[in-house]
Order: structure tokens, then C-alpha cells, then sequence
């Protein structure tokens, strides 16, 4: 035991979790702790708005594996980070929010900045921690932080803010290291059996893959049984792409190839994914999920498993060691798809060789309304699909990207291949427009070494390129895309699909947004010919990683658009008063 104050317990406790670097906005409210981070060895990164922070968080969370850390002011500060720490809980990313509160002698008076700070985030963490007594704050600190690794996403820290002062006696916990494990001996040797007797198994390689750094035992479990190997829905880094049996992402905007191979399965093994509903929706007119297959399902929150699709084995395990386990079960024992080995490998090819020249050819949409959309079209406006391809060919080895919502960051889907995980940060499920930049900005962060590029619309762009000036304030130098399309183009998709093209709200007139981010200090470059796409997205890395530059690359598209997000959630409207009857 040592006597402390509650402000330097704190910092103590997240000196012992590895805390080095926190992303926020200073305030009152917890400058007793603050004046200390730095001599702790702790570097606060303030932004422009603390939803960024909160993203950053993330971003940092995801490429490191760490706890990534946000703070605000009481209050607003506090409130301007909900949507981010949303984000980050269906990105299973170990963020911590630490939430200084409202002195306790003033709550419930509606004093300045007061509110109640635990429910707005209840919904979206997996742990929250009330400091209640100040002598708790090295324990409750030390807890939010094992939580959110333990359980794989945000956890709150809320101190009330007069519970940074006084003295008292603490031990300074060490962090707690949870060993997951394979999951139960009874549904491993159940999914074992069924991999041996399966005809045609297809892996699904899911976040878990990735989270748990288990790569190589997916791998070795997929050349064993020579299946396709699939990415779950936006974790297309979850399998190299260079592999022969790696055949890209489901669900919105991914590979066909992967989908035709899903459709033959008769086994599914869902190596740490959830199975969420929108990522195995039908695509492409496609209905590809396997209703007839056997599901293997591994996921280290058994409530997962068995949540979304129906399975025949639910394994709750950490998929790393859930695959060695599997690996070891299936080795030495002939399986039933060993005879077939060549041929499915055979049908991988062919499928990948199909949708890769499908993928060229599809050099821009074609239905009526991108059609004539792109008779519109001004000089110097692209076709999205095209540059999208252009940028893949571009990309630095090691990249990290990260995606935001909007059309053509969804079509960039079919387009976004990695070699390793830790490298692909899309929105996810919540789906915040506003998601990648900040995003990335964390990541880079956390990964200095590593070239950071995000993709946004210009709807996307005009919610987050504030934090272009923590890039250039902070020195965290990343490369920024931005689709320039002039409009918020996924949602007037359904306004083209389903309602009559009347167009509400979705026009964007924008300014020059290179001109503004090189008034923010940054580079900018606006592209308007197919050619410079791939050099510029070149040079803008070369300035990151050489000259710790940040470049917004503003590319003019054409006001074309792919499939709908929403296809399932949408129909046909019907009105009933007669003031409205033309609008159906
Ligand atoms: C915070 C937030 N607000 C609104 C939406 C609804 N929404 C989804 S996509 C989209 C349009 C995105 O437009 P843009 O970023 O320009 O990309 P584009 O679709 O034009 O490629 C909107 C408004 C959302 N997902 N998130
Ligand atoms: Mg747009």
C-alpha cells in the first residue's frame, strides 16, 4: 500500500495497463490528473471535437490490440462521444472511456455541465465502472481497462470530478491476463467429426481471426481441409489475399467469388464471427447463404453462438486455439473431401478468375439512373469502380485502411485486398457516416511505422475533416481520400429505387476540399483524370512516411451509383391522403 491521491492512483493504474497514449479534449474536470500525464509518460492527444477522440480510440485500439483511451470534459465532452464509442462496440475494440463527471455534492442541482453520464453509454460498453469512493479508484480504474480486453470492447470509467482530490492508501493492481482457451472437448470433437465428413467446407474468417492474431491457424486449418477461405462482412483482412484459397468478403459490395463458393458448402466453419444478420444478407440478386449447410461456429462470446443462423456446433473459444485445437483433431484422419481435394481447388480459381475479370470489365455502373448520370457528367469526373481499382493497385504493402459509409466506400469493398490482419478498419455495424478519418488517425498513432490511408465521401468528409488539424497539429501525418461526388449519394440510391427520384436533401455543393485542407495546413490534390489516381495516391505516402506529411486526395467521381445498402429494410411507399398520392 501507498499513500497516493486519487489522481495519481489513476495515472498509476494506467501506467501498469501500458497507457501511453490518450486521445481527448483538457478540461477542468480532471486537470489534477492531467497535470501528472505527462511525467507518467502518458501523451494526451487533443483534437478538434471529441467524437474524434473516441474514434481515434478505436483506431488505436484495433491496430495495437491495446486499450485505446478517450476522455472529455464533464458534460458535453462527454456526450459529443456516444456515437463514437457506439462505433467502436460493434468493432469489438477494447476502448476505454474514461468519464469525468458532475462533483458529488453538486449532482442533481443542474449545475453547469451536469449529467448523468452512465446511461447514455449503457448501451454501448461492455463494462461500466463508477468511481463511488475515491479509496476505489485504482481498483475501479484497473477493472475498466481488464474488461475491455477481457471482453472485447469499450468499458467506462465515470469519476465523479471532486474524486481526483484527497489522499488514500492504494496497491496498484497489475493487469489481469485472460487465457481464453479452445472451447469444450464435447464441440470440438463434434465439429472435428462433421469437418471430416464434410464434402465441401467453406471457412468463414471472422473479426475473432483477427482479434485473436490467428492467422496462421486458420490457414493451416483451411490447407488442410483445402476450403475456401471467406472474409466475414468488412474484415477483409482476416486471410491474405496472396493465398490461393483466399476468396474475398460477404455481404454488401463483396466477392462473388466467395458467395458461388459459400452457395456449394455443406459445412460452414465461422471461425470468430458472430454471423451477423447484415453481413450474409443476399447480394448481387445472389441468395448465396447455404440454408442446408452444417454450421461449426467458434466465437469467444458464447452469446454469439447460434444467435443469427442456425449451427449445428457452437464452440465457445478463442478462435486461434479453437483452430490448433481442430487442426490437431483432424490430423492424421482421412476426410471425406480429400478425394475431392483438386477439384474444389480447381473451382476456387475458376471462381476468383471469373470475378476478377468481372471486376474489370465493370469499369462503371448500369442501371438508367448512372447511366444517365454519367451522360451528365462534367469534364474530369470518374467512374468510381475505376478508381477504386486504380487505388488498389496502388496501395502500400503494410497499408492500413480505413472505410467510412456512403456508395462508393462501399463498392470499395470488392476492391480492398490485405496481406495481414490489423489493417482494414471499416465502420462496421453502426454505420457512422464520419467513421474513417478520425479513425485512422488513431491507428497511425498506434502504428507510426505503418502507411495510413482512409476513404470517405465528400458527405463523409464534410462531418470529419476537422481532425485535419490534428494531423497537422499533433504531427500524425495520413493520407486522406475523398470521393467527390456532390451528393450523399448511398441515400439517394433508395430515393432513385424507391422513390421516384425525387430527390430530398441529397445534393452537396462543396467548396474546393484541397483548397481547404492545405489552408488547414495539410497537402491537398484534386484528381480528375484516371491516370493520376494511382500516382498521387503514391506520392501522397511517400510524404507521409518521408516528410510526416498529411494529403487530402480529393478525387471528382461522377454522380453514378452502386446497389443499395438497404435493399432489405426499404419498400414501396403508400400514401393514403390525397395531398400525398402522387408521391408513390
Ligand atoms: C452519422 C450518419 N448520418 C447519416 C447516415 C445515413 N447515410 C448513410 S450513407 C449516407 C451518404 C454518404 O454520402 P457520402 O459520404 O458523400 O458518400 P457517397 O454515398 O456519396 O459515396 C448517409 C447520409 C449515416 N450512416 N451516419
Ligand atoms: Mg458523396
Amino acid at each position: 500500500m501507498a499513500r497516493m491521491t486519487p489522481s495519481e492512483a489513476f495515472v498509476e493504474t494506467m501506467v501498469a495497463h501500458g497507457v501511453t497514449d490518450m486521445f481527448g479534449i483538457m478540461g477542468s474536470a480532471f486537470m489534477d490528473a492531467m497535470d501528472i500525464f505527462e511525467p507518467a509518460g502518458i501523451r494526451l492527444i487533443p483534437v478538434v471535437h471529441e467524437q474524434g477522440a473516441a474514434h481515434m480510440a478505436d483506431g488505436y485500439s484495433r491496430v495495437t490490440g491495446r486499450q485505446g483511451v478517450c476522455i472529455g470534459q464533464n458534460g458535453p465532452g462527454i456526450s459529443n462521444c456516444v456515437t463514437a464509442i457506439a462505433a467502436a462496440y460493434w468493432a469489438h475494440s477494447p476502448v476505454v472511456m474514461i468519464t469525468p463527471e458532475t462533483g458529488t455534492m453538486g449532482i442533481g442541482l443542474g449545475g453547469f455541465q451536469e449529467a448523468n453520464q452512465l446511461p447514455m453509454f449503457q448501451e454501448f460498453t461492455k463494462y461500466q465502472g463508477h468511481v463511488n469512493n475515491p479509496q476505489r479508484m485504482g481498483e475501479i480504474t484497473a477493472r475498466c481497462f481488464d474488461r475491455a480486453l477481457s471482453e472485447m470492447g469499450p468499458t467506462q470509467l465515470n469519476i465523479p470530478r471532486d474524486f481526483f482530490y484527497g489522499d488514500i492508501d492504494v496497491e496498484i493492481s497489475q493487469p489481469i491476463h485472460i487465457d481464453r482457451g479452445a472451447g469444450g472437448n464435447k464441440s470440438l470433437d463434434d465439429a472435428a467429426d462433421l469437418l471430416a465428413r464434410a464434402k465441401f467446407p467453406v471457412i468463414i474468417s471472422g473479426g475473432g481471426v483477427v482479434n485473436a492474431d490467428a492467422i496462421e491457424e486458420c490457414k493451416a486449418l483451411a490447407e488442410r481441409l483445402g476450403a475456401p477461405v471467406v472474409n466475414s462482412y468488412l474484415h477483409n483482412d482476416s486471410f491474405p489475399a496472396s493465398h490461393p484459397q483466399w476468396c474475398g468478403p460477404l455481404g454488401y459490395q463483396g466477392s462473388k467469388a466467395g458467395m458461388n463458393l459459400i452457395g456449394r458448402a455443406d459445412v460452414v466453419l465461422a471461425l470468430g464471427t458472430r454471423l451477423g444478420p447484415f453481413g450474409t444478407l443476399p447480394q448481387y440478386g445472389m441468395d448465396y447463404w447455404p440454408e442446408n449447410a452444417q454450421v461449426i461456429q467458434v466465437d469467444a462470446d458464447h452469446k454469439m453462438l447460434g444467435l443469427v443462423k442456425k449451427i449445428s456446433v457452437g464452440i465457445c473459444g478463442d478462435a486461434k486455439a479453437s483452430a490448433v485445437a481442430l487442426s490437431e483433431r483432424l490430423d492424421g484422419r482421412t476426410l471425406l473431401s480429400d478425394e475431392s481435394r483438386d477439384q474444389r481447388l480447381a473451382q476456387i480459381s475458376q471462381e476468383k478468375d471469373a470475378w476478377e475479370t468481372e471486376l474489370d470489365e465493370w469499369i462503371h455502373e448500369r442501371d438508367d439512373y448512372s447511366l444517365e448520370a454519367i451522360e451528365r457528367a462534367g469534364e474530369g469526373e470518374l467512374h468510381p469502380r475505376q478508381v477504386l481499382r486504380e487505388l488498389e493497385k496502388a496501395m502500400p504493402e503494410n497499408v492500413m485502411v480505413s472505410t467510412d459509409i456512403g456508395n462508393i466506400n462501399s463498392v470499395a469493398n470488392s476492391y480492398l485486398r490485405f496481406e495481414k490482419s490489423r489493417s482494414f478498419f471499416a465502420a462496421m455495424s453502426f454505420g457512422n457516416c464520419g467513421y474513417a478519418f478520425p479513425t485512422i488517425i488513431g491507428a497511425k498513432a498506434g502504428a507510426p511505422e505503418r502507411p495510413a490511408v482512409s476513404y470517405a465521401g465528400d458527405g463523409a468528409w464534410g462531418m470529419s475533416m476537422g481532425e485535419t488539424l490534428t494531423c497537422v497539429r499533433e504531427n500524425i501525418p495520413v493520407t486522406a481520400v475523398v470521393f467527390n461526388n456532390g451528393q450523399w449519394g448511398a441515400e439517394k440510391k433508395n430515393q432513385v429505387d424507391f422513390y421516384g427520384r425525387r430527390f430530398v436533401a441529397g445534393e452537396l455543393e462543396n467548396p474546393s476540399f484541397a483548397e481547404i485542407a492545405r489552408a488547414m495546413g495539410a497537402e491537398g490534390v484534386r484528381v480528375d483524370s484516371l491516370e493520376d489516381v494511382g500516382p498521387a495516391l503514391r506520392q501522397a505516402v511517400d510524404r507521409q512516411m518521408n516528410e510526416g506529411k498529411t494529403t487530402v486526395i480529393e478525387i471528382m467521381c461522377t454522380q453514378e451509383l452502386g446497389d443499395p445498402f438497404r435493399r432489405d429494410a426499404l419498400s414501396t411507399p403508400v400514401r393514403h391522403l390525397d395531398k400525398y398520392k402522387d408521391y408513390v
